[in-house]
């Protein structure tokens, strides 16, 4: 019976989009002992101070079961009405879809290509990305030129990539030397092992592919070769939440995760792309971004790289606001033919692509997989963004003073659009460079990006300018004036700041 409510709300949770949790984030000033203390008075129990946020703290209450559809406005605004209280929020799960293809909707193809033999992993002829592997000139170069960059000895090293998901497989033996624990972490079941949990419903195999395509030990006759493979990298398990969602306090965790320790976070998951999502980072979500980039990396800043999405022409990236925000260095793809993908989404905000999966005879990623196995099958921008993540490790071992806004310019002036010219909707832009809606200002080129890097001069730090906005003239909505008519306008506007639309 238990199991069968579970399942039921899981159902219901799948077509209305959000469950509440019996966790509400309170930001208190002051300490641990006044939120203690304003727990206690309004009884609440708190659990405990949210990872990397100060004066942020999550509490429970002993009447809200641990996942309902319907959120508990009284309890929210209880919080929200105390003056030690600067916000507060109940927490929702909400899903966040993992930007691979399912498996069994394709079908690999035997490669075309023949090895150039430079490294000796059983998957290496399988990674054409990495090489060219032309045998006849006339076909298209795939390469996004790494091997010159491995030739000046530049692998990673003394980089910490961490990657964002439902779990890491850290023992795999293609992975195991290069496993970082410090910077790994499992905010779903709030423990230091990262590893996923092996079911046969939900393959949450996704996380340890991306750390492959970043990670994986060359030379050792295992799977295949890692972009960066001397770079270090860690897990965040963080999307195994109820049916494959987060809430804003995981995701905040996980962005700021060991901040003084990551370089780079990689990140292939988002708002479900059905075209009629419009979501963003929530509060805890936005501020760990904004914390990354202006505190990692002793104040250079943090690289987060996200894929775009997987959409395909039903969805449009600037519809996901994690993607298309400004901290977040976003990756599309290019198929082996160089045509942009039927999963793939429009959008001004994708800066870059790197390869990935395309039609269904077209080759696609080689990866670690669960179990200590490896894949050739691992698709979509999911696939793209850590190949990304992997090229600009590489990029900071050459250049290690580089800014978080550095990395985003070099991407962007470096990028080449030759591969993918034949496809349409290329412009040029007022700064005179091409630029296309569906992969940024083109392909990823290793090379050419480690080159710049070498001899960069920085950018200029990031402005915001705000402009402050009076408020006290603005018209409540006769919905909310009715349910609270005892509450002015000014004091639902005071609520809606520290309490968000409850
Ligand atoms: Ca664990
Ligand atoms: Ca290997
Ligand atoms: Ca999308
Ligand atoms: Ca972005």
């Amino acid at each position: 019976m238990r199991v069968q409510s579970v399942l039921v709300l899981i159902a219901i949770y799948r077509l209305v989009g959000a469950f509440y949790a019996n966790e509400w984030v309170v930001r208190v000033l002051g300490g641990v002992q006044i939120a203690r203390q304003l727990a206690d008075e309004l009884n609440y129990d708190l659990v405990r101070q949210v990872l990397g946020f100060d004066d942020t703290y999550i509490y429970s209450h002993s009447s809200q079961p641990s996942i309902g559809k319907r959120s508990n406005t009284n309890l929210t605004l209880r919080l929200c009405d105390d003056s030690r209280v600067e916000w507060a929020e109940q927490q929702t799960w909400r899903r966040r879809d993992k930007r691979g293809l399912l498996d069994d909707k394709i079908q690999s193809r035997r490669h075309l290509f023949g090895s150039v033999g430079f490294f000796n992993d059983e998957l290496w002829e399988h990674q054409w990305y990495m090489q060219d592997t032309r045998t006849e000139p006339g076909l298209p170069r795939l390469d996004l030129k790494v091997i010159p960059v491995y030739l000046k000895g530049i692998t990673g090293r003394n980089v910490r990539v961490v990657v964002l998901d439902d779990g890491l497989e850290f023992q795999h033996t293609d992975l195991y030397p290069n496993y970082d624990p410090e910077i790994s972490h499992d905010l779903n079941d709030g423990d230091p092992d990262p590893t996923p949990r092996y079911s046969s419903i939900t393959p949450n195999n996704h996380g340890t592919r991306c750390a492959g395509e970043i990670a994986m030990v060359a030379n050792n006759k295992k799977c295949g070769v890692g972009i960066a493979f001397n770079a270090k990298i860690g897990g965040i398990r963080m999307l195994d939440g109820q049916g494959g969602s987060a809430m804003d306090r995981i995701e905040g965790e996980a962005l700021n995760f060991a901040l003084d320790k990551v370089d780079i976070y990689s990140a292939s998951w988002g708002p479900t792309d059905d075209g009629v999502t419009v979501e963003g980072p929530g509060r805890l979500a936005q501020e760990a971004l904004e914390r990354g980039v202006r505190k990692g990396r002793g104040g250079k800043g943090v690289i987060y790289v996200w894929a775009s999405g997987n959409g395909g022409s039903k969805d449009d990236c600037s519809c996901d606001g994690y993607t298309s925000s400004i901290f977040t260095l976003s990756v599309g793809s290019a198929s082996e033919q160089g045509q942009f993908p039927w999963y793939g989404e429009l959008c001004p905000s994708t800066l870059a692509s790197t390869y990935s999966s395309g039609a269904y005879s077209d080759q696609m990623i080689a990866t670690t997989d669960l179990h200590n196995s490896c894949t050739v099958k691992h698709t979509g921008t999911s696939a793209a963004a850590p190949i990304a993540a992997g090229i600009i490790a590489l990029v900071l071992e050459v250049n290690p003073k580089l800014t978080w806004r550095d990395v985003q310019h070099l991407v962007v002036w470096t990028a080449d659009m030759t591969p993918l010219a034949y496809n349409e909707g290329w412009i040029v832009n007022a700064a005179g460079l091409h630029v296309n809606r569906r992969f940024g200002f083109g392909l990823m080129d290793a090379l050419a990006l480690t080159k710049a890097a070498a001899n960069w001069t920085t950018v200029p730090p990031w402005k915001h300018c705000t402009i402050p906005l009076n408020c006290t003239s603005l018209d409540i909505s006769r919905r909310e004036e009715s349910k609270s008519s005892e509450k002015s306008p000014t004091k639902l506007l005071q609520i809606f700041n520290k309490c968000g639309k409850i």
